[in-house]
């Protein structure tokens, strides 16, 4: 063979590589993205940890929103709340202001839930460092007012939680006021993630539930979501394991409400890779259809340079919930 031939013959194969990569890569990815109902960008810029996100239904009209909580380098110099229309598929902002709080970065946690329930949706700031009371805090933001003024300033028995507490706003025992669930993901006695719940009647004075679950120490390898994955009305637990797993890909358990987080519902893995801080995870219902969705939200390294919101579906079975990813 003479040097021109291998040549020819290189430029052939690199040719041929060149135009099949795309089809290989497109023919994987349309497989993988099979059981995503939605893969978007939205008007959120990536690559920055100043947003923290929440799901609820904003305005009224069913379809929960996604609301981008941004926390410093903003505009106003103000932590401020983006919300993006959930009927139009996150596109267009059905609301975008400052708030009376300052910048939140690195202190504050936060949920959202109707305090007063007047039926405008308030923003929870959670205090979880440098607080006078020298325990976590809970600052409740009014709705109505745009956020602009405050309806609860209140210390909760629990010490300061930063980076050992995770929180999440659910109705536990049921009576139309939102309970805190404060997730210990470590530094406990049992050595299990704890599950202590906070009555939103008492103004997050009393606990309605103080338990170890079935999950292990849970803290940087796991993130939470609430929602009612078997619609037995008992609030479970989404325990998203972001990396560690043995699968290698994003997986989902599911602890029990009706055990009080004692057993799980569901163990499954996502067609998602192992996910690390490019990831932010919520549980809703995106399609109506009665059942829990999967939110991943990509926030770095994402094709669009903005922020893409990704929705799991589940997949209906004979009968029980429908499995989110696949069984494991
Ligand atoms: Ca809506
Ligand atoms: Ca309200
Ligand atoms: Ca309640
Ligand atoms: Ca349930």
């Amino acid at each position: 063979m003479t040097m021109d031939k291998t040549h020819r013959m290189l430029f052939y194969m690199l040719l041929c590589s060149f135009f099949l990569y795309p089809i290989v890569c497109m023919a994987g990815n349309a497989e993988a993205a099979g059981s995503w109902q939605l893969q978007i960008p939205i008007a959120v810029e990536s690559d920055t940890d100043a947003f923290e996100f929440h799901s609820a239904d904003f305005n009224g009209d069913g379809c929960s929103d996604l609301f981008a909580i941004k926390k410093k380098d903003t505009g106003t110099k103000r932590t401020e709340v983006h919300v993006l229309d959930g009927k139009n598929r996150f596109q267009g902002f059905l609301l975008q202001t400052g708030t009376v709080l300052g910048p939140s970065d690195g202190v504050f946690s936060f949920a959202v839930g109707d305090y007063n329930r007047d039926g405008a949706l308030d923003l929870y700031a959670i205090k979880m460092k440098d607080t006078d009371s020298n325990r976590t805090e809970i600052h409740v933001l009014d709705g109505k007012t745009g956020f602009r003024t405050f309806l609860l300033h209140a210390a909760v028995p629990i010490e300061l939680s930063y980076d050992i507490f995770h929180f999440e706003l659910g109705d536990y025992n049921a009576d139309g006021y939102p309970d805190l669930f404060a997730i210990k993901m470590r530094k406990t006695d049992s050595n299990r993630t704890e599950i202590h719940i906070l009555d939103g009647k008492s103004n997050f004075q009393k606990f309605l539930l103080q338990m170890p679950s079935c999950l292990e120490n849970s803290y940087g390898i796991f993130s939470f979501a609430l929602g009612d994955y078997d619609r037995d009305g008992k609030i479970d637990i989404y325990a998203i394991k972001r990396n560690h797993t043995d699968s290698k890909s994003t997986e989902i358990h599911i602890l029990n409400g009706s055990s009080n987080y004692r057993n799980f519902l569901l163990h499954s893995r996502t067609n998602l890779e192992e996910a690390h801080d490019n990831f932010a995870f919520l549980v809703n219902d995106y399609n109506l259809d009665g059942t829990d969705d999967f939110y991943a939200i990509k926030i770095r390294g994402t094709a669009s340079h903005r922020t893409e919101v990704y929705v799991l579906g589940g997949v209906r079975r004979k009968s029980g919930p429908p499995v989110l990813g696949t069984l494991i």
